[in-house]
């Protein structure tokens, strides 16, 4: 018996199936920091990370995290996996494993990992299909350890499993005199089309319409092999956004429910065409002081939020301004502490990999 892809109109059986950001949520892996190590340094990581964190991560790339971090951002990871059940959805969690193991390939060494925290950032779901991303820093080359074992679930319970093509992150990927552009609306980008590579967080999903941004993880060849890999039921659109540092497209646009899009105000200085329909929030600043550190993003990451379904949203605690917009917005804010985690680079959308969401194939445009 062959397993068909999902069409128009039908939910597959598969425990894998979600095509957009809103349906209701049924199943979520929601990311771990156990075991984080500190990325090592490589001129890859210079096109993206703040400056002030370069010397942590280049005197202490492949070590572990500081503990006391990675407890206070655990206890926040598991009030969210809390919040999400009590909602009513199914949580599953990545192995708890070591990131802080050297590593090797023919071409390159790496210090160690990353971590297990930002499924969003490996793992792109389309339909009944789970896709392991081919991602352009070394240090991330085996995350996807942490997960082969709820993917080999899925896949034996009748998902899609797919992995693209493993790139090789040669030198030749990259440009080793790479400074960032200092025009923000046309970004330099540290990897070239050497080979395909992309974040899975680059890409975001309304239906058969999928935007992505080109960025410093995500190349035009990354883009184009998802394209003639999900074939002719998808419409990928490459979005230009103000960002000379592009890395992973959730903290800068946000479809929340259909016809409701919520913008970074900074980097979509003008709502992308396809969009002049839909009602848009820019989302306000972030409430994180400055005094806060913020490893490895912007503080735009307040604008990470998870939908649960078309009105319930997770947003952090302390963003008042953004859950007041949220409300005005036609949302039910659920909030959650949130600001250790968010130290690590993302909030309650990069931690999660929403695996299934009721809902079936549409078109929103
Ligand atoms: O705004 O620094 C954050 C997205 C992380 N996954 C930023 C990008």
């Amino acid at each position: 018996m062959s397993v068909a892809r999902a069409r128009e109109g039908e939910n597959t059986r598969s425990p894998v199936c979600s095509y957009n950001e809103w349906d209701p949520l049924e199943e979520v892996i929601v990311g771990v920091l156990d075991g984080a190590a500190v990325p090592t340094w490589h001129i890859s990581l210079k096109a993206t990370m703040p400056e002030d964190q370069w010397r942590l991560f280049q005197s202490r790339g492949g070590a572990p995290f500081d503990p006391e971090l990675i407890a206070r951002g655990n206890r926040e990871l598991d009030e969210l996996a809390h919040i999400l059940t009590a909602e009513g959805v199914n949580v599953r969690r990545p192995a708890r494993i070591d990131h802080a193991t050297p590593f090797a390939t023919p071409n390159w060494r790496s210090e160690g990992g990353l971590y297990a925290a930002m499924p969003r950032d490996l793992l792109l779901v389309v339909g009944d299909e789970i896709i392991e991303a081919p991602m352009a820093w070394r240090c991330r080359y085996f995350e996807i350890s942490a997960y082969r074992e709820l993917i080999k679930g899925y896949f034996r319970d009748g998902a899609r499993w797919t992995s693209a093509p493993k790139p090789e992150l040669k030198d030749e990927l990259y440009d080793p005199h790479y400074v960032e552009s200092d025009d923000e609306d046309a970004p330099r980008f540290v990897i070239n089309e050497f080979e395909p590579t992309f974040d899975a967080a680059d890409f975001i999903r309304c239906g058969r319409d999928i935007f992505v941004q080109q960025s410093q993880v995500t190349n035009m060849s990354g883009i184009r092999w998802l394209e003639r890999h999900l074939g002719s039921d998808y419409r990928i659109h490459v979005l230009p956004f103000r960002d000379a540092a592009p890395m992973h497209i959730d903290a800068t646009l946000m479809p929340l429910a259909p016809g409701k899009l919520l913008v970074n105000p900074e980097r979509v200085p003008k709502i992308p065409p396809l969009f002049s329909r839909w009602d848009v929030l820019g989302s306000p600043c972030s409430t994180i002081p400055d005094s806060h550190p913020m490893f490895m993003s912007s503080r735009w990451v307040n604008m990470n939020v998870l939908m649960i379904d078309e009105r319930r949203v997770v947003v952090e605690r302390q963003e008042e301004p953004l859950i007041r917009a949220l409300k005005d917005f036609g949302f039910t804010c659920i909030p959650c502490d949130f600001r250790h985690v968010m130290s690590f680079g993302g909030a309650f959308h990069c931690v999660t990999c929403d695996v299934r969401r009721r809902g079936t194939l549409e078109s929103y445009f």
